[in-house]
């Protein structure tokens, strides 16, 4: 209870699914520290500091206990905050929608992943539960 999660999902590369992200954002705050909350704002004031949002995220994953991503949007910065997740050793959970996207090999083909894919958002919330309670 009460762990550091980076919640990662899809900004630039479309807020196709932010209804989404916000439904899991505030699931998670139920019991636990979103840290990118903004990821799950259904209005974005979008900044152009690109290097405070780099500099800003890289220290809050260095910080996350473990990051749960929504990953049915392609998005470059989510894969990369993956690639970073992994270099230094958070736990990794993603959730997509295989009836919307084909996943990059990159994650699927990558064992380290802790992949959910799921078919209704009812899914996600009892799996959330689990991640959540478990002991890292
Ligand atoms: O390539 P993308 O923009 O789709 O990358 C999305 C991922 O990068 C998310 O998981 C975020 O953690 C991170 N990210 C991208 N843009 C921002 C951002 N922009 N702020 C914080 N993290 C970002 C400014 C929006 C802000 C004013 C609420």
């Amino acid at each position: 209870m009460n762990k550091k999660v980076y919640f990662a999902g899809s900004i630039r590369a479309g807020r196709v699914d932010a209804e989404l992200y916000h439904r899991m954002v505030t699931y998670i705050q139920k019991t636990d520290t979103v840290l990118t909350e903004h990821v799950g704002f259904l209005q974005l004031k979008e900044s152009r500091d690109d290097k405070r949002i780099y500099e800003q995220d890289t220290a809050w994953l260095r910080e996350a206990d473990l990051l749960i991503g929504e990953v049915t949007c392609p998005s470059l910065g989510v894969g990369y905050e993956l690639a970073y997740a992994e270099r230094f050793g958070k736990p990794c959970y993603l959730f997509y929608n295989p009836k919307k996207t084909n996943l990059s090999a990159m994650l699927t083909g990558d064992p380290y992943f802790h992949i959910f894919p799921y078919e209704n958002e009812e899914e996600i919330f009892p799996v959330l539960d689990e991640i959540l309670s478990a002991a890292q």
